[in-house]
């Protein structure tokens, strides 16, 4: 068998306004299945967003390290770069195989894949596909074989070969993370996706995969069949990081990480058993309107310290058209039963959804207020290329859809378009009080000083909290949408 030099790369630039840095545990993923099932691979893996280094760095160091394979790792915000990259990468390796993948490409499918000098795209999970395209690039095979893959052909064209990208129907199948591929303590020094500040030891994991809920703002990657590892299988995976790198925090990146109740008794008796003592935090946050007593219990009991919690909009409508339907009051009841064992809870809100008013937004902040949170995050709804909020904002408000740049955006300050009923103006007002109102409670401060894992790390919010509260110049849309307020919105 022929020896590859895989080149894996996750892209994303480094932003001040959105500085978390977790490991790339996508691409870390692949190289950990693809090792287990294949021989003669060596890996090595970049993370554009920890070196801080722009595309044109990216690609330079893909070029000098000559692989034989790369992939591309990406979100809609690093996709404009892409199509450069991989003419630069072609232009130099002329016989690289440039694999695709991430949320970006696994949301626009073939059209990511056209633009760009790339072989092949993968859209959707990708450990089967991976190993099944580096086994043929060993054998000197074509990429024909591998179901559901979208592929270039030699005269340029774009494929899709026939039937379905294969998945790990057994989430225990999957080897553990590939940790010992990168630089763990160098991740120590940043921000976590858990928004509590460095120094941390802390791993990432995803415990079970596909989220059975339509939300229309969220990706589809792992389709809509939950699927969830085993209680020993994610705890004998814990334990085994816990023990070689000394990690203390778990981050649990799951979409639906409670969404099979027994699954969460077992694992929460499985870390008792074994007296692992760790923190978990639950930064993609928990169907907070599903949560009973009983699973809070067994979450803490397992060493749940934080957790997010994702009203997203105060409004019984604005939660029908984004498909959401959560239950508003039992969110107010799950954030309160987490309040009761001293949880850290942060809520995800988001403003802008197509037709949303002032006195929607107005609703979002009561809510917000009333909760029991400890700290909230207001975004901006984003229409991603290809989810259902891109097709809602398409068919209610097309002209403001023109030529959108998602370009290093983020959905706080960089927001990239208002498909709202209220002007720029205000909704950046609506954004602003959100944080006025909700910090501006005493007693809530205190809660948040007694309650937060690290009270004098955490001051450092402080600044930015004040600046979005009242500085006017946070988050200009690239869009602008000049209108009277309470005009004709969308
Ligand atoms: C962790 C995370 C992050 C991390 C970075 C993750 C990383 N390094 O890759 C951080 C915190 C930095 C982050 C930031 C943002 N994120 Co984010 N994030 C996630 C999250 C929660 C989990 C990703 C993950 O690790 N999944 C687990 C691994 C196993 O899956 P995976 O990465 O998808 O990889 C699998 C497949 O996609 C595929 N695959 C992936 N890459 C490749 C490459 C090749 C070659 C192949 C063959 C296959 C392949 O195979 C893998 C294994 O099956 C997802 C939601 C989700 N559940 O996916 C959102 C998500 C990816 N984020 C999203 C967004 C919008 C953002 C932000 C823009 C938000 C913001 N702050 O404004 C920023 C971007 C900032 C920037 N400029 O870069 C969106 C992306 C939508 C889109 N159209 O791209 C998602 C999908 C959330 C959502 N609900 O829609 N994010």
């Amino acid at each position: 068998m022929k020896s590859l030099h895989v080149f894996l790369v996750s892209l994303g630039e480094y932003l001040k306004t959105a500085p978390s840095t977790p490991p790339p545990i996508g691409i870390l993923s692949l190289a950990a299945w693809a090792r287990a099932k294949l021989s003669g691979l060596q890996f090595t893996l970049l993370d554009q967003r920890l070196e801080r280094i722009d595309h044109i760095e990216v690609a330079r160091r893909i070029v000098e390290a000559r692989p034989d394979v790369v992939g591309l790792s990406y979100m809609t915000s690093a996709d404009a770069f892409v199509p450069a990259m991989t003419q630069t990468i072609r232009d130099a390796l002329p016989d690289c195989t440039i694999l695709l993948g991430g949320s970006h490409p696994a949301a626009v499918q073939a059209p990511a894949l056209e633009g760009t000098q790339a072989d092949a795209l993968i859209a959707g999970e990708g450990e089967i596909a991976f190993e099944m395209i580096l086994r043929a690039r060993q054998e000197g095979q074509t990429f024909e074989q591998v179901p559901g893959l979208h592929r270039r052909l030699p005269d340029g064209s774009v494929v899709q070969n026939p039937g379905q990208l294969p998945i790990v129907e057994n989430l225990d199948d999957l080897p553990f993370v590939a940790y010992d591929l990168i630089d763990v303590p160098r991740y120590w020094s940043v921000y976590s996706q858990s928004p509590i500040p460095p120094p941390q030891k802390h791993l990432v994991l995803s415990s079970s995969r596909g989220c059975p809920f339509p939300c229309i703002f969220c990706h589809k990657i792992f389709g809509k069949t939950f699927r969830g590892q085993s209680p020993e299988r994610l705890v004998s995976e814990m334990e085994f990081l816990h023990k070689k790198y000394g990690a203390d925090r778990f981050d649990f990146i799951d979409d639906a990480f409670i969404q099979d109740k027994e699954r969460v008794y077992r694992f929460s008796e499985e870390v008792n058993r074994r007296n692992l003592r760790v923190k978990l935090t639950m930064p993609n946050g928990v169907r907070t309107d599903i949560l009973t007593q009983e699973i809070v219990d067994a979450m803490v009991a397992a060493g749940l310290s934080t957790c997010a919690c994702a009203l997203d909009a105060g409004s019984p409508r604005i939660q029908k058209l984004a498909r959401k339907g959560l239950n508003i009051e039992r969110f107010l009841a799950g954030v309160e039963m987490m309040a009761r064992h001293r949880v850290f809870t942060y809520g995800f809100m988001m403003f802008g959804f197509p037709t949303e008013t002032a006195e929607e937004m107005q609703m979002t902040i009561d809510i917000s207020k009333k909760s029991r949170l400890h700290m909230a995050f207001f975004f901006k709804a984003t229409p991603y290329p290809n989810s259902g909020l891109y097709d809602m904002a398409m068919q209610l408000c097309p002209e403001r859809m023109q030529n959108l740049d998602f370009t290093n955006h983020d959905v706080y300050y960089n927001p990239v378009v208002n498909l709202s009923a209220v002007s720029d103006e205000e909704l950046l007002y609506y954004l602003r009080k959100a944080t006025r109102v909700f910090f501006g409670d005493p007693v809530r401060l205190f809660r948040f000083t007694r309650d937060c894992p690290h009270p004098f790390r955490f001051l450092q919010f402080l600044p930015g909290a004040i600046q979005q509260s009242f500085s006017r110049s946070r988050g200009r849309f690239r869009h602008p949408v000049h209108y009277p307020v309470g005009g004709s919105g969308a």
